[in-house]
């Protein structure tokens, strides 16, 4: 009687370090989904903070190529700048800001016939129709803007961006 008391209160010990494991785990989960709003390439910016807005439009070429103009932009680390795409192309097309890593994991997802969906680094655009990302630039580092429907970034839908 005495002994199989024991062993009960055994087993009851040794499920405390289980629940320990367990909400260790519910604080690493914390973290990660606080680790969304902060991305490599910065954070979602204000309105009130812009410094400048660059316009950068999107189209499709003569020869079958499509191409955003400016192909390429340079910002100082800590700049908010309000970035208005403008789609100047006969097709929907995109502005994704991201590491080149993560613009190849998003396009493999859409390859893979994901949906596109409205983050504050992204702006999906019908012909003729424009729209904007703010963003706050507060990491240094060379980026991507992308357009990551099928087949369009191999038609040179992507430029980089420098932040010094
Ligand atoms: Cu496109």
């Amino acid at each position: 009687m005495k002994k199989l008391f024991l062993s009960a209160a055994l087993a009851v010990l040794a499920g405390t370090p289980v629940l320990a494991g367990v909400s260790g785990h519910g604080d690493g989960h914390g973290a990660h989904s606080s680790h969304g709003e902060q991305m490599a390439a910065g954070v979602p910016g204000k309105l009130s903070e812009v410094s400048r807005t660059v316009k950068v439009a999107m189209e499709e070429t003569d020869d079958g190529d499509m191409i955003f103009t400016p192909s390429a932009m340079e910002f100082k680390q800590g700049e908010t700048i309000r970035i208005m795409v403008v789609n100047e192309g006969e097709l929907d097309h995109e502005f994704v800001l991201d590491t080149p890593e993560r613009n190849a994991m998003h396009k493999q997802a859409m390859a893979g016939g994901m949906e596109q969906h409205n983050t504050p680094n992204a702006v999906t655009l019908a012909p003729g129709k424009r729209g904007e990302v703010i963003w706050n630039f507060s990491n240094g580092g060379t980026f991507e803007f992308a357009c990551l429907i099928p087949g369009h970034y191999e038609s040179g839908m992507y430029g980089q961006v420098t932040v010094q």
